[in-house]
């Protein structure tokens, strides 16, 4: 039995990020129940007030690029949150390492570190997209794999950036009219989707080339989302932007409707084609968009 506590397990971790690789069941059971109890307080709508921001895309298990953008973000003092846009798990190989990382970095700083929820930090989708399998790989109790889905049910769905009037979530707009207050009546804990609005935040997708929606390929309940739903939704929340993930596109990141929508992406292990990108954004929403290997050469102050 390891009697290591969430923080110390954290400190560890942050000072050696391989060390995520090697933690026992009952270290990841410290660490998911650190987060659960974290996360019991946190509205869907997570709320910041001002600070610049590093977001970061979908992650998909690929452990290496994760453990570059954590490192610009402990290096970089001028850098105030990052914001994880949504699946950190399936297709890579290294989904337990990359939550475990991710976890100790939100122990170690809670309000500065957010990770919201994606499509893949739902039960019905990571038990047939890689995570499940690690899991049961790995050797843990059965519940292990429950006990995570519980924590992934508990994530914010959205988060609100007051200073840059930012909406970010990792797929995109409900179809119908939402305010912000509206998002944190939802359910809690809907593990399965079972919610319509929620079900869009983390599944729908923006396109150019419509001014309303349509339904998606993607599947029922899912919608493709144009101009005019974009700039009402803006409107109403007094918002200027969207700040998404949940597409892999070729450069790691696309805008939509004019810069009212930006997409990135974060992963390369299970993507031959792919650039990862991470997005530097300023309280007054100047951004940068660079490869994290690249990361010194687009940060000239
Ligand atoms: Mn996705």
């Amino acid at each position: 039995m390891s009697n290591k506590n969430a923080e110390i397990l954290s400190t560890k971790i942050l000072k050696n990020y391989d060390y995520a690789i090697k933690l026992k069941e009952d270290d990841i059971r410290t660490l998911i129940a650190k987060i659960r109890y974290l996360l019991k307080k946190q509205p869907l709508c997570k709320r910041i007030k001002t600070g610049s921001v590093l977001a970061v895309g979908d992650i998909h298990g690929d452990f290496n690029m994760l453990k570059k953008v954590i490192s610009i973000f402990q290096k970089d003092r001028q850098i105030d949150h990052i914001i994880f846009i949504g699946d950190v798990v399936d297709r890579g190989s290294q989904s337990i390492a990359c939550l475990n990382l991710i976890f100790a970095l939100i122990i170690a700083q809670p309000e500065n570190v957010h990770l919201l929820r994606g499509n893949h930090e739902v039960i019905t989708v990571n038990s047939r997209y890689g995570f499940a399998d690690e899991v049961q790989a790995f050797g843990a109790d059965e519940d292990l794999y429950l006990l995570y889905n519980y924590a992934f049910g508990e994530l914010p769905l959205t988060l609100v950036h007051e200073k840059q009037k930012i909406f970010y979530v990792h797929g995109g707009i409900p179809i119908k009219p939402c305010l912000l207050e509206d998002i944190d009546k939802l359910p809690k804990g809907d593990m399965q989707l079972n919610n319509e609005t929620i079900k869009q935040f983390l599944w729908n997708d923006p396109k150019n080339e419509i001014l309303q929606y349509e339904h998606s390929l993607r599947g029922a309940g899912i919608f493709n989302f144009g101009l005019e739903i974009v700039e009402n939704f803006l409107q109403m929340n007094n918002l200027e932007m969207i700040v998404r993930a949940h597409e892999a596109f070729s450069d790691g990141y696309k805008y939509f409707f004019d810069k009212k929508v930006l997409s990135v992406f974060t992963s390369e292990e299970y993507y031959e084609y792919i650039q990862a990108k991470i997005a530097l954004i300023d309280e007054k929403r100047v951004i940068k968009i660079f490869h994290p290997n690249d990361y010194e050469n687009a940060i000239i102050r």
